[in-house]
Parts: structure tokens; sequence; C-alpha cells
């Protein structure tokens, strides 16, 4: 019997059929060893943010528990990019599905592979508007508070929840 630990993951895709993709992400991350996706956020529609010449976005956040240890996680991660076609043709650019840590446990980790909190979690509508519903008001492990981060997201990000139910 491991604990199980709760952690948050940050999903977004603007290539191919990003709401049929995501949904496969969440399958595929559910049927990964070690983990099971608790819950999900709503859908969000996002305007594309980093380079602003892509279609827009589909982001949403899954609430997960998790016996892997963080690199594990970042491992499966990654395996389901790749089971749904990630192609990395520029940074920042357009992709058939991006996983994210945005949070694990209540930790912080900083190594050259993984950095969470998620470093970009906080100015980002995408991924903090998303995460605020699963969790409404928190402390993160970096003392930062997610309703005052809520009241200082820049009003430039488009972001629309899309009325969806899986
Ligand atoms: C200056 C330089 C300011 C770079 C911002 C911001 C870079 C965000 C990358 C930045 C900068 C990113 C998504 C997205 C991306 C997504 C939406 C990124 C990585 N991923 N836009 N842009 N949703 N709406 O999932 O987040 S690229
Ligand atoms: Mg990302
Ligand atoms: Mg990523």
């Amino acid at each position: 019997m491991s604990k199980r630990i709760m952690a948050y993951l940050g999903l977004g895709a603007n290539l191919g059929d990003p709401i049929n993709q995501l949904q496969q992400a969440l399958a595929l991350l559910h049927h990964s060893g070690g983990v099971s996706v608790r819950r999900i956020s709503s859908l969000y529609e996002t305007s594309p943010v980093g380079y602003l010449d892509q279609p827009n976005f589909f982001n949403l956040v899954a609430e997960i528990d998790t016996v892997l240890p963080p690199t594990e996680l970042l491992q499966a991660a990654q395996k389901v990019e790749q089971c749904l076609h990630r192609v990395r043709l520029e940074r920042f650019g357009p992709r058939t599905m991006d996983v994210d840590i945005l949070l694990y446990d209540h930790r912080i980790i900083d190594t050259v592979e993984l950095t969470i909190p998620h470093p970009r979690l906080l100015e980002r509508a995408f991924a903090l508007i998303p995460l605020h519903e699963l969790t409404g008001e928190i402390i993160l492990p970096t003392g930062q508070s997610l309703d005052e981060a809520m009241r200082a997201l820049p009003k430039d990000q488009w972001i629309k929840k899309r009325d969806f139910s899986w």
C-alpha cells in the first residue's frame, strides 16, 4: 500500500481534433500504471500565449492521484504526448498534446528536468482558471495564494468555458 499523492496536470492541444485528443489523453493517463484521474475541470477554449500566430487552444486541468515519484510521472506524461503524436516543430508552437505537471503534493521541485509548481502557472489564465475551478483558494508550497493570483491575472488572455460533457 503506497501512499497516494495528489497532483494536478495541465493539458492543452491546438492541432488536429483537440477535444478528441484531450479525451484520449485523459484515458491514457488513467490507464498509465500508478495514475488515477480523479476530477477534471471544465473544458476551456483559450487564445495562444507565447507565440500568437497559431490556432486557439483547448485546455483543462486534471486532478490525479498517483504513486509515481515526480520524474516517473513526467515520463508517463511524456508517453501520453508521444501516443498522441506530439511532434516538436518549434518552441511554444502548435501541438497535438501537451501534458504539464502543475502541482505535485505540496512540494517544491527544482531540477534541470522538472520545475514544480510549474514556473508560469500563475501568469497563465489557461492553467490558473481551470486549476482554481478544482481547488478553490489554496496556498502553493511557494507561499502564493491562488485567489491572489486570479486577481492579478492580466486581462488580455482570452479564455472561454465551453459546454462539454465527457
Ligand atoms: C514572453 C515570452 C512571454 C514567452 C510569454 C508564455 C512562452 C507561455 C510560452 C512567453 C510564453 C508559453 C499553451 C499556450 C503554449 C496552452 C494557450 C507557453 C508554452 N501553450 N497558449 N501557449 N494554451 N492558450 O496550453 O505556455 S506554449
Ligand atoms: Mg505547457
Ligand atoms: Mg509541456
